[in-house]
């Protein structure tokens, strides 16, 4: 029998030390597959805010003067550290996240690409030089790091997602309070303790855990804090979008999808079964790239249905650490409950449910939080099931009469995240690419994949137009520097001395 290991304390990173909370007070991380407590983590308080964001500030003049290529090199350590440490921190994450393994090092491996991806940007960070509308003056820019980021992340990307905020705000010159998601706990702690070893200086990262909506409230309207970059609900980045607002703060929103995979009627339909799996499944459906929504062409329905089903039904629940494993748990018990509900809402409005639609309780299954994954048919795009994110094992099938009616149906949602479109025809794939509105569109691939190295984010809903990933994600954490330089001697004036 395996010796039961007492779970540690863990502690919150501020200033360069790693320092109990003011309250005392912990919470435990639970392994969604089978309520088994991993660690416990201080609950903070807003006297622990008001310690890291001031230990950021004080810490902002000194970063910002690093030169960026400088900056870099401290990114690539942690990027060779992430590398080294990618098996031990995928299987911490696949236990407290639930993913299965093979996803949890995706997970990690995202967060090393994003690493290296920003160390690169350290001997770039380019901006503009221009000509004049003058004689013997220089016209260029800079970028500037703007302060103090709050970076507030959700749990089903507990290493990648952080990765994607806290990289670019450090390369840029900023500091950071991070404030992770407390369901997934210990990925972040071992994102810190990588660029503490790494060599970080004090207070240019700095770690809260807590577990009440008001004191994360408290760090995001903190004065200290300059940006807040989040990725999570819509309803909670509007709020955030509004208090930001109000004191005329930065702000960076990543919210939910509703994503759809549309399958024409000359489609690969092996290839595009895989596609839909992986996207619908993946994850158990906790992605906000998940494909919720398969919008097919009316000959391959039932062919889609009946595939559909076969797939979902051999999938194997259990563990994400177990190798047998298809499909993990979702993150807890509020989420069960949520997709469950939406059982109920889909069947009352007149869907079909194919398979699944239940929690599942068999054998070693009932200690955790599993759903079954589950498919309805002859859903309308007008039902809720096809409108709200479920975040959850579930997709729904939705017949069309056309492409065109397929690119209609999937861009008629809040949201507008990633779409992906089955075809073998390149004229009615450039067709549908032209009339998707969603930020992400892959042909012949499902709706998960996106690299770091190219943008990330969606319309509508989805946030609010800025984008993570690429080199567009400097945008977010820089602001320009406009210089002009005049070596005329005299005073010139633009737009006035025309003639
Ligand atoms: C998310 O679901 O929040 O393309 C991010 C993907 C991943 C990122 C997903 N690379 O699914």
């Amino acid at each position: 029998m395996a010796t039961q290991v007492e779970a540690r304390t863990y502690k919150n990173y501020i200033d360069g030390q790693w320092v109990d909370s003011t309250t005392g007070e912990t919470f435990p991380n639970i392994n969604p597959a089978t309520g088994e407590v991993l660690g416990y983590f201080p609950k903070s308080g807003k006297a622990d805010i008001d310690r890291a964001v001031a230990a950021a500030q004080r810490a902002f003049a000194r970063w910002r003067a690093v030169p960026a290529p400088r900056r870099a090199e401290i990114l690539f350590r942690a990027g060779e550290l992430l590398v080294q440490r990618k098996e031990e921190y995928a299987r911490g994450m696949s236990l407290e996240m639930g993913k299965v393994l093979k996803e949890a090092r995706g997970d990690v491996q995202e967060a090393i690409d994003m690493t290296y991806f920003m160390a690169g940007e350290g001997r770039r960070l380019y901006g503009h030089t221009t000509p004049s509308e003058l004689p013997d003056k220089l016209c260029l820019t800079f970028r500037m790091p703007i302060g103090v980021v709050a970076a507030i992340t959700p749990w089903n990307f507990p290493m990648a997602i952080p990765s994607w905020k806290l990289m670019p705000a450090l390369i840029a010159g900023n500091t950071v309070v991070f404030k992770p998601s407390t369901w997934t706990p210990q990925s972040a702690y071992n994102l810190i303790a990588v660029l503490e070893e790494a060599g970080l200086p004090p207070g240019v990262v700095n770690l809260v855990f807590e577990r009440e909506v008001g004191v994360s409230q408290y760090l995001v309207e903190h004065p200290g804090v300059s940006l807040v970059s989040f990725t999570g609900s819509t309803a909670t980045g509007t709020a955030i979008a509004t208090i930001c607002a109000r004191q005329n703060k930065r702000y960076s929103l990543e919210l939910g999808g509703k994503n759809a995979v549309i399958v024409l009627a000359d489609a690969d339909l092996d290839l595009a079964m895989d596609g839909i799996v992986w996207s619908a499944f993946g994850t158990t459906g906790q992605r906000c790239t998940a494909a919720s929504r398969i919008i097919v062409e009316r000959p391959l329905v039932e062919e889609v249905q009946r595939r559909l089903v076969e797939r979902a039904r051999a999938l194997r629940l259990g563990s994400g650490v177990d190798p047998q494993t298809d499909v993990g748990p979702v993150i807890n018990e509020e989420q069960l409950k949520k997709i469950r509900g939406y059982m109920d809402i889909g069947r009352a409005e007149g869907a079909r449910l194919l398979c699944g639609g239940e929690i599942a309780r068999d054998g070693d299954l009932g200690r955790g939080y599993f759903f079954q994954p589950t498919v309805f048919a002859d859903v309308r795009p007008d039902m809720r099931i096809a409108q709200e994110e479920i975040f959850g094992p579930v997709t729904d099938i939705i017949p069309v009469d056309s492409p065109e009616e397929a690119v209609r149906v999937n861009n008629a949602t809040p949201y507008g995240l990633v779409t992906s479109v089955f075809t073998r025809d390149v004229t009615k794939a450039m067709r549908a690419v032209e009339g998707i509105t969603t930020g992400l569109v892959y042909v012949n691939a499902g709706t998960i994949g996106a690299e770091v190295h190219l943008p990330f984010g969606g319309t509508r809903n989805t946030g609010n137009g800025h984008r993570e990933g690429g080199i567009g994600a400097l945008d977010v954490f820089t602001e320009w520097k406009t210089v002009y330089i005049d070596y005329s001697g005299r005073l010139q004036k633009a737009q006035i001395d025309v003639a």
